[in-house]
């Protein structure tokens, strides 16, 4: 029997809790009240709110010069499953899992989706892979993919994508997401619009294979693994690739594909504004795309992303309905308490964003009170959501504190026993 942390033990855990959070709970509401905020909608926003773990992020990740496997790590796709299940039972905000093919890849993919839905879980975007070579791969990705100079690698990658599709389908999903890792080294390596040309003729046939309520998800990256050029490299690469290919292309922001210091609420307030926000992988970083944990580094920039997401969504704009994922590498730490950790994280920007009274916004931007504007930005920001954060968990059977109870379980200590043959990496690498 696999062990499995019980929903009595996390009613036992949090009577320990509920005491100080109902106290915590009711000063915090006095204080919105004061502001005219109504805790109870907060409450209720923060219940329906969701954000989609990676089937990739709960084993260890890895550097380039190393990987340090953690103990107990998932064996296969029905272990990694298990663990995002536990996310999910803790922290009630990620209902579904994003997964990635063919790290995901499994003979029968009914018993994954039985698998999943016996975890309480969902598919949200199916992410493609052509950004390594597999065994048994009769081409290799080495200088490209879907804008590789022969056409036969190019073949090989859409049929890849279009086997995702195929996948995704049945579990149920309907979003793919492609990032390919096609660029250059060298100036001069690669012609820089025949490059893009080329991958737009590939994207063509992945698009045109698009089921009817299906979109395709256009993940940008600045660089690497190619550093001198990546073809799609920025918003602005990817809003030309997604505009040319139609209404079912939109661009996925990663937070960590872009220049230091980029204004990327900016560019999140421009792709909705033109309908093309698919949505996001959600990481934090302060160098470049360290995938760490969300909300570690710069929750500011975190929360201003939220707050262009929740105006839109406040204001009903037009094509708004960005899918929410995490894309992070879990290297020093417990994947399992990084990924509930991020979820928290990324559900308290929606909530902070949410506070933001937006007709004294509004107001003060027209009198051009540019102080003022910030303080009220500012004050949704500084406010300590954590007990509207952990009463709505509360309420849907969660955790008031899941790595606490995570901890308490002995999940990881369990697992360890029962996968001593572990050994599968973020990645996928055996
Ligand atoms: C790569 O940098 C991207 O963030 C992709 O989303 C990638 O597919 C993901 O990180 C899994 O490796
Ligand atoms: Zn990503
Ligand atoms: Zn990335």
């Amino acid at each position: 029997m696999s062990f499995s942390i019980s929903s009595d033990f996390v009613a036992e855990q949090n009577r320990k809790a509920e005491g100080a959070l109902a106290e915590d709970y009711a000063a915090l509401g006095r204080q919105l009240d004061r502001r005219g905020i109504d805790v109870e909608a907060m409450t209720a926003r923060a219940a329906q709110f969701a954000v989609a773990v990676p089937t990739w992020g709960v084993g260890t990740g890895g550097t380039r010069f190393a990987r340090f496997p953690g103990p107990g790590e998932p064996r296969n796709v029905f272990d990694k499953l298990e663990d995002c299940g536990v996310i999910h039972a803790l922290t009630r905000v990620t209902p579904n899992v994003s997964p990635h093919f063919p790290w995901d890849k499994v003979s029968d993919v009914s018993a994954f989706r039985q698998a999943a839905a016996s975890h309480d879980l969902g598919f949200d975007a199916v992410n493609s892979n052509t950004f390594q070579d597999q065994k048994d791969q009769k081409l290799s990705y080495k200088f490209g993919s879907l804008s590789h100079a022969d056409k036969a690698v190019r073949a090989q990658a859409i049929e890849h994508n279009l086997e995702c599709i195929d996948i995704g389908r049945k579990l149920g999903s309907t979003a793919l997401t492609v990032w390919i890792a096609d660029g250059s080294n060298f100036a001069g390596q690669s012609s820089l619009n025949a490059a893009f040309d080329r991958y737009m003729e590939a994207m063509r046939e992945v698009y045109d294979a698009l089921p009817k309520d299906w979109a395709v998800f256009i993940e940008h990256k600045l660089y690497e693994p190619a550093f001198y050029s990546t073809v799609i490299s920025d918003w602005g690469s990817s809003f030309m690739a997604a505009s040319e290919l139609g209404p079912k292309a939109k661009c996925l922001v990663d937070l960590g594909h872009h220049a230091p210091s980029t204004n990327i609420e900016q560019i999140v307030a421009r792709l909705i504004r033109a309908q093309k926000l698919a949505g996001f992988h959600f990481n934090d970083s302060k160098y470049g795309d360290d995938d760490l944990d969300s909300g570690s580094v710069d929750p500011f920039r975190l929360f201003l992303v939220f707050n262009e997401l929740v105006d839109a969504e406040l204001r009903s704009a037009r094509g708004f309905a960005p899918a929410y994922m995490i894309d992070q590498s879990h290297n020093v730490t417990d994947p399992i308490e990084s990924l509930m950790q991020s979820a928290i994280e990324i559900a308290r920007a929606y909530v902070q964003a949410s506070l933001v009274d937006r007709k004294a916004l509004e107001a003060a931007q027209g009198e051009n009170d540019a102080l003022g504007a910030h303080r009220i930005v500012k004050q949704a920001f500084i406010t300590d959501v954590s007990p509207i954060l952990a009463e709505a968990r509360r309420r849907k059977g969660g955790a008031i504190d899941p790595i606490g109870v995570y901890r308490a379980s002995f999940y990881r200590r369990e697992k360890t026993r029962e996968r001593p043959a572990s050994g599968v990496a973020a990645a996928g690498i055996v």
